[in-house]
């Protein structure tokens, strides 16, 4: 069933925006994508990537019948083969290796899409009944996470329309203009009516460009920063002394943590003037209404948990969370009332306790043997929603893992990714515009519903459709496996938002006070903001937030003295839309920013090749010598297909598998590099 046009669905990247779309449909093809007027937080703006989704969706290279390998693994030969085929194929694989061990089998899914029942519903239900073992996903979010949910209580905070009312924005680890636009269009309304915008990046970014200030400090450092702020809101008497005794949790504790960080101090860990660090102190502590708009870019190194908890004790110090122009948003995701249970079914378990592999660590844990702690070996692989080879770290291991001859592998996707070369059997997916969805958003507080608006392509099926079949195929026979995707898209809120409204109207804005923690109120076990953290005591870690140096500090190697980050590229999204020729075109090559001084120290030229290289391994791009790295560090824009890449890998080569401080997440932003001239070799 199709609509009328334009069809009114959701944009299903992984981006904190979520907006509505209207797609135009002329003779079944998708024919223009644009963003819904109607929707107050899109305001009938995409950015440029999904303003491409039409070519995206009719691209000549999606994969649009079922494919099954016939030679040698990674060869990239594969022939075609009915559904039944390959559904058989895969069924009797997977049957014979749940015979010996379900958790040999292990699923790999992240936010290729965000929809609830492509990304989270009949896969979860096929592998809870299955007994296969779980996977923590963990790649983007979780230590900044944990640190959220350990300080305010859950990922929850502003509401993002407000901050056009902020008179001071401090937008911390976030490249908004190319990565969290609507939010920007807030700012810009702000900076409009006279806000001063603040900038805390190690990069110079184009965000950072239009900002009044920019704190370009070394990657890693934040929470010593944040530390130093609250020093000099101590120091200057700039807190708000009732909200802090009303609302707030362990004070006196965080007032002595805080006291050993004088601004000379942060300033030499972070690599900043000591001045611009009283002055931001100051413009937080005396103006109102002032916000933070953090994002992950923080969170990617050892102490990112510590730093976010930092962060967010700010706002609680000068009480600007009084005012809903005030306070903090890192993530919204928290307000959802998302029915995951009755989506994903864990009870399906039935009593079983499978193991959880970190899908950080996929390289190593690839390669593991069998043993009493880690389990069965891994035997088979069933991948969806995500492109590992090219996106997790340390790709050297990953890719020996994806090697393996005995390895089975089945990938769900649009397209030959670096990841689907290694499959066994790849399976042609639908994409957002041809199948139901519904959404929640981490940057604002609308549910979204997707409606398809053209048929799938060629022999196409939705996630949910190919786990339906698999199911049928292993000889699931439980009523659950015959939900269909419009009765999963009803499933995923329940009760708790009005299904009707969400089809007449496409979105649905979650109720929700204006000022959230005016009057306290935080989700945490004391309803306080916890600068102290009983459950981070009670594990026997730091209950309060310091500054834990990264695993592989900037300058501290000798040998690999340069720090890289490789943050999103603004024309990608993570590795999505790499193969758009209009996209790629934007973003040219895979390069490495370096600046001026670092690079003349190594006889590197603008434009030339250079080898950026550790003990994991070599990757080659091509040198941007600029300021926008600031010295000392070095920026290799994400997330290109390795096979695109002069010499078959990304940045990803270089990035390791070593883990955050709290959450369990990855440390992309905390690697040690050398970088020479290929050409004087
Ligand atoms: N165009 C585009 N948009 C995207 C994505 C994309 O790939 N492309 N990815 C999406 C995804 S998956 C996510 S998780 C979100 C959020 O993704 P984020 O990680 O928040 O991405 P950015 O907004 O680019 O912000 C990262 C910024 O943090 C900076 N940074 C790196 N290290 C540090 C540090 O130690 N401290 C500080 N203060 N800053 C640091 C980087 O230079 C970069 O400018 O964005 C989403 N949006
Ligand atoms: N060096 C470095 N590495 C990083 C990061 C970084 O900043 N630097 N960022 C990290 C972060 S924040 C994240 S979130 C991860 C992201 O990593 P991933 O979640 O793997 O994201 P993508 O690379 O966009 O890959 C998603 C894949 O899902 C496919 N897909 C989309 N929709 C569907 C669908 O409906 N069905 C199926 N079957 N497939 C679909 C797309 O075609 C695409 O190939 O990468 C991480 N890796
Ligand atoms: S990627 Fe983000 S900004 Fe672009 S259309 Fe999707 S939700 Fe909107
Ligand atoms: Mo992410």
């Amino acid at each position: 069933m199709l609509s009328s046009n334009p069809v009114r669905g959701a944009c299903p990247h992984d981006c904190p925006d979520t907006c509505a779309l209207l797609t135009t449909v002329e003779n079944g093809r998708a024919v223009r994508v644009q963003g819904n007027p109607a929707h107050r937080h899109t305001d009938g703006v995409l950015c440029a990537k999904v303003s491409k989704y039409a070519e995206r969706t009719h691209h000549p290279e999606r994969i649009l019948t079922p494919l099954m390998r016939t030679g040698p693994k990674g060869s990239r030969q594969f022939t075609s083969v009915s559904w039944d085929e390959a559904l058989a194929g895969i069924a009797a694989r997977l049957g014979e290796i749940a015979a010996r061990d379900p958790q040999a089998i292990l699923p790999y899914s992240y936010a290729g899409t965000m929809g609830l029942v492509q990304g989270e519903s009949m896969d979860r239900r096929f592998f809870h009944r299955l007994g296969a073992s779980q996977l923590a996903r963990t790649i983007c979010a979780t230590a900044g996470g944990e640190g959220l949910v350990h300080t305010l209580g859950g990922k929850v905070g502003m509401r993002v329309e407000f901050f056009a009312e902020s008179r001071l924005i401090v937008i911390w680890g976030s490249n908004s203009i190319g990565s969290n636009l609507h939010f920007w269009r807030y700012a810009q309304q702000a900076k409009r009516a006279g806000a001063r915008l603040v900038c805390i990046d190690p990069r110079r970014t184009e965000t950072a460009d239009k900002c009044h200030e920019h704190l370009q400090l070394l990657p890693g450092t934040d929470a010593a920063l944040a530390l130093a702020l609250m020093h000099e809101l101590i120091v200057h008497d700039w807190l708000d002394h009732d909200y802090i005794a009303r609302y707030t949790l362990g004070w006196e504790a965080l007032r002595a943590r805080a006291l050993q960080w004088p601004p000379e101090r942060a300033a030499a860990v972070c690599g900043l003037p000591v001045a611009q660090i009283r002055q931001l102190a100051q413009d937080w502590g005396t103006t109102q209404p002032a916000a933070i708009r953090l994002n992950y870019g923080v969170q990617r190194a050892h102490g990112g948990a510590n730093a976010v908890r930092a962060v967010a004790c700010l706002p609680a110090l000068t009480g600007a969370w009084r005012q809903r122009a005030g306070g903090l948003l890192l993530s919204s995701s928290g307000a959802f009332p998302v029915q995951r249970a009755a989506l994903q079914r864990p009870d399906l378990l039935a009593g079983r306790t499978s193991r959880t592999i970190n899908m950080v660590t996929i390289g190593d844990d690839l390669l593991r043997p069998a043993s009493p702690t880690f389990g069965p070996k891994i035997e088979a692989l069933v991948v969806y929603n995500s492109n590992p080879v090219a996106v997790a770290p340390d790709s050297a291991k990953v890719v020996q893992g994806f090697a393996r001859e005995d390895l089975f592998t089945v990938v769900l996707e649009h397209f030959q990714t670096d990841t689907a070369d290694w499959a066994d059997y790849i399976l042609p997916a639908t994409t957002q515009l041809e199948h139901w969805d519904v959404h929640l958003a981490y940057g604002h507080t609308d549910v979204l519903l997707n409606r398809p608006a053209i048929a799938p392509q060629g022999q196409a099926r939705s996630n949910a459709q190919i786990f339906r079949d698999l199911a049928r195929h292993m000889g699931f026979t439980e009523p659950c496996f015959d939900d269909t995707d419009e009765q999963l898209c009803r499933q995923a809120y329940g009760e708790a938002v009005d299904f009707e409204h969400l089809l007449a109207q496409g979105f649905v804005t979650l109720p929700g006070p204006e000022a959230p923690f005016a009057q306290g109120g935080f989700p945490t076990p004391s309803g306080r903001c916890e600068f102290h953290s009983p459950r981070l005591a009670a594990r026997g870690l730091d209950p309060l937030p310091d500054y834990v140096p990264n695993h592989e500090a900037p300058g501290q190697s000798p040998q690999y003295p340069l720090a890289m980050i490789s943050p999103p590229a603004r024309n990608f999204l993570n590795s999505s839309f790499v193969n758009v020729q209009s996209l790629r075109d934007i973003e040219g090559r895979p390069l490495l920013e370096i600046h001026p001084q670092d690079a003349a120290a190594r006889g590197i030229a603008d434009g030339s090749v250079v080898r950026v290289f550790n003990d994991r391994g070599s990757h080659a791009c091509h040198a941007v010598v600029c300021e926008r790295a600031r010295p000392g560090v070095v920026n290799g824009l994400g997330i290109w297909w390795r096979k695109l890449g002069l010499d078959g890998t990304n940045v990803n080569q270089l990035t390791s598998q070593a883990l955050t401080d709290l959450g369990e997440g990855p440390t992309f932003y905390d690697c040690a590099v050398q970088v020479e001239a290929l050409a004087s070799r």
